[in-house]
Protein backbone atom coordinates (compact mmCIF):
# COMPACT_ATOMS: atom_id res chain seq x y z
CA UNK A 1 0.00 0.00 0.00
CA UNK A 2 1.53 3.29 0.80
CA UNK A 3 4.44 2.06 3.76
CA UNK A 4 2.61 4.29 6.06
CA UNK A 5 2.14 3.77 10.10
CA UNK A 6 -0.16 6.25 11.75
CA UNK A 7 0.55 7.25 14.83
CA UNK A 8 -3.09 7.08 16.79
CA UNK A 9 -1.74 9.36 19.63
CA UNK A 10 -5.09 10.57 20.80
CA UNK A 11 -7.26 10.21 23.72
CA UNK A 12 -10.71 10.27 22.44
CA UNK A 13 -11.62 6.82 21.04
CA UNK A 14 -14.10 8.79 18.32
CA UNK A 15 -11.31 10.73 16.72
CA UNK A 16 -9.61 7.92 16.74
CA UNK A 17 -11.92 5.68 15.00
CA UNK A 18 -12.50 8.66 12.45
CA UNK A 19 -8.82 8.61 11.77
CA UNK A 20 -9.25 5.15 11.09
CA UNK A 21 -12.05 5.43 9.34
CA UNK A 22 -10.02 8.09 6.61
CA UNK A 23 -7.38 5.64 6.85
CA UNK A 24 -8.60 2.28 5.53
CA UNK A 25 -6.93 1.45 1.91
CA UNK A 26 -4.71 4.22 2.62
CA UNK A 27 -2.68 3.18 5.57
CA UNK A 28 -1.03 -0.15 6.06
CA UNK A 29 -0.77 -0.04 9.94
CA UNK A 30 -2.17 1.94 12.62
CA UNK A 31 -0.38 2.46 15.82
CA UNK A 32 -1.75 2.82 18.93
CA UNK A 33 -0.29 3.51 22.27
CA UNK A 34 -0.24 4.96 25.83
CA UNK A 35 -2.80 7.76 25.61
CA UNK A 36 -5.12 6.32 23.60
CA UNK A 37 -5.40 2.79 25.68
CA UNK A 38 -5.18 4.35 29.04
CA UNK A 39 -8.13 6.46 28.18
CA UNK A 40 -10.00 3.68 26.64
CA UNK A 41 -8.45 0.63 27.51
CA UNK A 42 -7.52 -2.37 24.93
CA UNK A 43 -10.60 -3.26 23.73
CA UNK A 44 -10.64 -0.14 21.21
CA UNK A 45 -7.61 -2.20 19.49
CA UNK A 46 -10.24 -4.45 18.49
CA UNK A 47 -12.33 -2.13 16.93
CA UNK A 48 -9.39 -0.30 15.10
CA UNK A 49 -8.28 -3.82 13.66
CA UNK A 50 -11.60 -4.12 12.13
CA UNK A 51 -10.81 -1.39 10.09
CA UNK A 52 -6.89 -1.20 9.66
CA UNK A 53 -4.06 -3.55 11.04
CA UNK A 54 -2.85 -2.26 14.81
CA UNK A 55 0.42 -2.15 15.65
CA UNK A 56 0.72 -1.96 19.74
CA UNK A 57 2.93 0.76 20.72
CA UNK A 58 3.62 0.11 24.59
CA UNK A 59 7.56 0.21 24.04
CA UNK A 60 7.77 -2.89 26.37
CA UNK A 61 10.53 -2.87 28.30
CA UNK A 62 10.36 -5.09 31.54
CA UNK A 63 11.55 -8.19 32.83
CA UNK A 64 11.31 -11.16 30.70
CA UNK A 65 8.36 -12.56 32.22
CA UNK A 66 6.55 -9.09 32.82
CA UNK A 67 7.04 -8.26 29.64
CA UNK A 68 5.78 -11.45 27.93
CA UNK A 69 2.44 -11.51 30.05
CA UNK A 70 2.11 -7.24 28.79
CA UNK A 71 2.60 -8.48 25.10
CA UNK A 72 0.63 -11.63 25.27
CA UNK A 73 -2.11 -9.32 26.39
CA UNK A 74 -1.89 -7.20 23.82
CA UNK A 75 -1.93 -9.77 21.03
CA UNK A 76 -5.41 -11.52 22.47
CA UNK A 77 -6.67 -8.09 21.30
CA UNK A 78 -6.07 -9.16 17.48
CA UNK A 79 -3.31 -6.29 17.52
CA UNK A 80 -0.92 -7.34 14.56
CA UNK A 81 1.98 -6.84 16.57
CA UNK A 82 3.34 -5.12 18.92
CA UNK A 83 6.62 -2.61 20.13
CA UNK A 84 9.56 -3.54 22.81
CA UNK A 85 12.51 -1.64 23.25
CA UNK A 86 15.73 -3.16 22.56
CA UNK A 87 18.02 -2.22 25.40
CA UNK A 88 16.65 -4.53 28.00
CA UNK A 89 18.62 -7.17 26.67
CA UNK A 90 18.29 -10.53 24.48
CA UNK A 91 16.42 -12.79 27.59
CA UNK A 92 13.56 -10.61 27.20
CA UNK A 93 13.47 -9.89 23.32
CA UNK A 94 13.67 -14.33 23.13
CA UNK A 95 10.91 -14.33 25.81
CA UNK A 96 8.67 -12.13 23.41
CA UNK A 97 9.54 -13.73 20.07
CA UNK A 98 7.63 -16.57 21.22
CA UNK A 99 4.74 -14.92 21.03
CA UNK A 100 2.71 -14.77 17.47
CA UNK A 101 2.50 -11.58 15.71
CA UNK A 102 4.77 -9.24 14.25
CA UNK A 103 7.55 -8.42 16.49
CA UNK A 104 8.94 -4.45 15.87
CA UNK A 105 12.51 -3.37 18.78
CA UNK A 106 13.47 -0.08 19.07
CA UNK A 107 17.02 0.23 17.91
CA UNK A 108 16.93 3.78 18.09
CA UNK A 109 15.38 6.52 18.82
CA UNK A 110 14.08 10.04 17.04
CA UNK A 111 14.46 12.68 19.62
CA UNK A 112 17.74 13.90 20.44
CA UNK A 113 18.15 12.10 23.88
CA UNK A 114 18.34 9.15 22.05
CA UNK A 115 21.85 10.31 21.89
CA UNK A 116 22.77 10.12 25.50
CA UNK A 117 22.46 6.55 25.92
CA UNK A 118 20.21 4.66 22.97
CA UNK A 119 22.46 5.74 20.00
CA UNK A 120 26.09 4.97 20.87
CA UNK A 121 24.19 0.82 21.72
CA UNK A 122 21.96 0.87 18.63
CA UNK A 123 24.15 -1.42 16.21
CA UNK A 124 24.41 -3.85 18.80
CA UNK A 125 20.87 -3.79 19.51
CA UNK A 126 20.08 -4.19 15.75
CA UNK A 127 22.17 -7.48 15.40
CA UNK A 128 20.71 -8.51 18.57
CA UNK A 129 17.10 -7.87 17.36
CA UNK A 130 17.89 -9.82 14.24
CA UNK A 131 19.79 -12.95 15.71
CA UNK A 132 16.50 -13.49 17.71
CA UNK A 133 14.21 -12.98 14.59
CA UNK A 134 12.22 -9.65 15.37
CA UNK A 135 9.63 -8.45 12.25
CA UNK A 136 11.45 -4.96 12.39
CA UNK A 137 13.38 -2.37 13.80
CA UNK A 138 12.55 1.05 15.11
CA UNK A 139 15.04 3.87 13.35
CA UNK A 140 15.16 8.02 13.31
CA UNK A 141 13.65 9.29 10.40
CA UNK A 142 15.34 12.34 11.77
CA UNK A 143 18.72 11.00 11.28
CA UNK A 144 17.87 8.56 7.87
CA UNK A 145 21.42 8.29 7.51
CA UNK A 146 21.01 5.93 10.65
CA UNK A 147 18.08 4.34 8.64
CA UNK A 148 20.65 3.01 6.02
CA UNK A 149 23.26 1.71 8.60
CA UNK A 150 20.37 -0.32 11.12
CA UNK A 151 19.08 -1.80 8.08
CA UNK A 152 22.46 -2.57 6.41
CA UNK A 153 23.38 -4.30 9.47
CA UNK A 154 20.40 -6.04 10.97
CA UNK A 155 19.16 -6.85 7.18
CA UNK A 156 15.61 -6.27 9.10
CA UNK A 157 12.27 -4.26 7.97
CA UNK A 158 12.54 -0.27 9.56
CA UNK A 159 9.90 1.38 10.49
CA UNK A 160 10.39 4.95 11.10
CA UNK A 161 9.21 7.36 13.05
CA UNK A 162 10.25 11.03 13.43
CA UNK A 163 8.62 12.73 10.14
CA UNK A 164 6.61 16.27 9.89
CA UNK A 165 6.42 17.17 13.48
CA UNK A 166 9.65 16.34 14.85
CA UNK A 167 11.60 17.60 11.60
CA UNK A 168 12.15 14.31 9.63
CA UNK A 169 11.46 14.27 5.72
CA UNK A 170 9.22 11.35 4.47
CA UNK A 171 10.71 10.99 1.02
CA UNK A 172 14.78 11.02 3.06
CA UNK A 173 13.48 8.14 5.14
CA UNK A 174 11.98 6.20 2.30
CA UNK A 175 15.44 6.95 0.39
CA UNK A 176 17.79 6.07 3.10
CA UNK A 177 15.66 2.76 3.42
CA UNK A 178 12.49 3.16 5.70
CA UNK A 179 10.04 0.31 4.51
CA UNK A 180 7.35 2.38 6.55
CA UNK A 181 7.12 5.98 7.78
CA UNK A 182 5.28 6.32 11.56
CA UNK A 183 3.58 9.85 11.09
CA UNK A 184 1.52 10.89 14.03
CA UNK A 185 0.71 14.77 15.21
CA UNK A 186 1.05 15.47 11.49
CA UNK A 187 -2.13 13.74 10.61
CA UNK A 188 -4.02 13.58 13.71
CA UNK A 189 -4.06 17.56 14.28
CA UNK A 190 -4.85 18.11 11.03
CA UNK A 191 -9.00 19.40 10.71
CA UNK A 192 -8.97 17.07 7.60
CA UNK A 193 -6.58 13.31 8.42
CA UNK A 194 -7.77 12.24 4.94
CA UNK A 195 -6.29 15.12 3.15
CA UNK A 196 -3.21 15.04 5.33
CA UNK A 197 -2.40 11.17 4.67
CA UNK A 198 -2.77 12.02 0.99
CA UNK A 199 -0.44 14.91 1.11
CA UNK A 200 2.16 12.32 3.13
CA UNK A 201 1.63 9.79 0.57
CA UNK A 202 2.62 12.13 -2.19
CA UNK A 203 5.40 13.66 -0.38
CA UNK A 204 6.75 10.56 -0.05
CA UNK A 205 7.30 9.63 -3.26
CA UNK A 206 9.48 12.99 -4.01
P1 LIG B 1 4.77 12.35 15.65
O1 LIG B 1 6.06 12.97 16.09
O2 LIG B 1 3.57 13.08 16.16
O3 LIG B 1 4.73 12.08 14.17
O4 LIG B 1 4.68 10.91 16.37
C1 LIG B 1 5.70 9.98 16.32
C2 LIG B 1 5.24 8.65 16.87
O5 LIG B 1 6.32 7.72 16.78
C3 LIG B 1 4.81 8.65 18.34
O6 LIG B 1 3.78 7.71 18.49
C4 LIG B 1 6.05 8.18 19.10
O7 LIG B 1 5.71 7.45 20.27
C5 LIG B 1 6.67 7.21 18.07
N1 LIG B 1 8.14 7.09 18.16
C6 LIG B 1 8.94 8.21 18.05
O8 LIG B 1 8.47 9.32 17.83
N2 LIG B 1 10.28 8.06 18.17
C7 LIG B 1 10.89 6.88 18.40
O9 LIG B 1 12.10 6.81 18.46
C8 LIG B 1 10.09 5.73 18.49
C9 LIG B 1 8.72 5.82 18.31
C10 LIG B 1 7.98 4.56 18.21
O10 LIG B 1 8.46 3.56 18.77
O11 LIG B 1 6.99 4.47 17.52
Amino acid sequence: MGNLIIALDVEDPENALNITKSAIGLADYVKVGYPLILNSGLSIVSKISKMVPVIVDLKIADIPDVSFNIANKIMSYGAAGFIAHGFVGKDVLERLRVIKGEMYVVAEMSHPGSLDFITPVSEKIALMAREIGADGLVAPATRPERIKRLKDISKLKIISPGVGAQGGSPSEAIKWGADYIIVGRSITSSSNPKEAILKLLNEMKH
